[in-house]
């Protein structure tokens, strides 16, 4: 068995939910040969990285897949880069708004995602989801995880495989202020959940 090991955060910004973690909550404990284990991470910038490292050294997993919602955009985006910056348009959840704040002083200016992204893209793109690459997964707490991730992985001597989805919400209270009254979600709570389980899959078979 492989393990992995699944993130989505609490819910932010004055909102009740958070997609991510709905979805990987509703995760299976098995999929095919990939054993899962879930964690919530806290959206602050000064408590969610020792969350992350702290479960990573406890599983001491295989993959690594970090899930955040990001409520502006219609598809899956599959994030490519993390970059070491910190800048809120709002604030964490612990009051934080960083301005222009390195995450790791002297570290490299941004990692790659470690995870097979061209073959998840195509895999979700074949399953009927609506995909995206995306080489900007912001400078909020998001990237500030995915960024420690990345920073984790490359001085971790077991390595793992790592990388960051960003997920709409499929709530209509958190989006309806920017579509169109009356129009659907952009993904049900299951094809987002069907869509995680295709990105471990697909890392899992590679
Ligand atoms: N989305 C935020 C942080 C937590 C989350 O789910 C982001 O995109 O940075």
């Amino acid at each position: 068995m492989l393990r992995a090991l699944v993130t989505g955060f609490e819910p932010f910004g004055g909102a009740s939910l958070n997609a991510s973690y709905e979805a990987v909550r509703r995760l299976p404990p098995r999929l095919g040969a990939l054993d899962i284990t879930t964690a919530q991470l806290p959206t602050s910038y000064a408590r969610s990285a020792a969350v992350l490292e702290r479960e990573i050294a406890r599983v001491e997993p295989a993959i690594v897949l970090c899930v955040g919602e990001a409520k502006e955009r219609t598809a899956l985006n599959i994030e490519r880069v993390a970059v070491n910056m910190q800048t809120a348009r709002i604030a964490d959840n612990d009051g934080a708004q960083p301005h222009n704040v390195q995450i790791v002083g002297g570290a490299p200016s941004a990692y790659f995602a470690t995870l097979p992204v061209t073959a998840i893209h195509e895999a979700l793109n074949g399953a009927g989801l609506p995909v995206v690459t995306s080489n900007n997964a912001g400078t909020f707490v998001c990237n500030h995880v995915f960024y420690t991730l990345m920073h984790c992985s490359a001085g971790n001597a077991e390595k793992f495989r790592a990388g960051f989805l960003h997920v709409p919400s499929w709530r209509k209270d958190s989006y309806e202020h920017e579509y169109e009254a009356g129009s659907a979600a952009p993904m049900t709570l299951d094809d987002i959940v069907r869509g995680i389980g295709i990105v471990l899959a697909t890392t899992a078979a590679r």
